[in-house]
């Protein structure tokens, strides 16, 4: 089988129709700013619903841990929401954490048989994660994981900025 296609796009993730996108969110899975805020603001209140019965159910999400809800009104069927590490220098942990956020949103795609699956630079706003090492965990994690996952065919790296999209592209050459 051809190995799934890593691709690289500028814009807003909200725009794009992949099977799954991921959602950089924090613990308390109640919404915020960024892409957080833009996700909710454009689903509209049922994502917020499902998270509500998933913090009712489990408590908050852990850094690291994926969830699943639907996608509202956007273009994607699912909303997979992950908690990315805060930016404390580095000697914290946050590459680890920042790989298990990756890794546990691609099985989590697996697994609801999701074929495309679009991920935002997860840490690199606010919680200050520098893009380019971010982009490296991201693009590595993917990679290595990926051949593990079958029904997974594209991962789409979705760059807000061109400093993104640059960073992105010399990892990914032709993508
Ligand atoms: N589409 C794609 N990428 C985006 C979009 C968008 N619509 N909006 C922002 N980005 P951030 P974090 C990029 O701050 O650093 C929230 O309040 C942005 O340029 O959204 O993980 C949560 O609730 C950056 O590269 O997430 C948490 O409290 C990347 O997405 C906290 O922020 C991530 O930036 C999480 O911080």
């Amino acid at each position: 089988m051809e190995p799934a296609k890593l691709t690289v796009v500028k814009g807003d993730i909200t725009k794009i129709a992949a099977d799954a996108i991921v959602n950089a969110a924090n613990s308390s899975l109640m919404g915020g700013g960024g892409v957080d805020g833009a996700i909710h603001r454009k689903g509209g209140p049922k994502i917020l619903d499902e998270c509500r019965d998933i913090v009712a159910r489990q408590g908050g999400l852990a850094t690291g841990e994926a969830v699943i809800t639907t996608a509202g009104k956007l273009p994607a069927k699912y909303v997979i929401h992950t908690v990315g590490p805060v930016w404390r220098g580095g000697n914290d942990g946050e590459p680890g954490l920042l790989r298990n956020c990756y890794l546990n949103s691609l099985d989590l795609a697996n697994k609801y048989q999701v074929v495309s699956v679009a991920f935002p630079g997860i840490s690199t706003g606010i919680y200050g994660y520098p893009k380019a090492d971010a982009a490296k965990v991201a693009v590595e994690t993917v990679t290595e994981h990926l051949h593990k996952l079958t029904g997974i065919r594209e991962v789409l790296f979705v760059c807000f900025d061109e400093e993104s999209e640059r960073i992105y592209r010399e990892l990914i050459p032709g993508r």
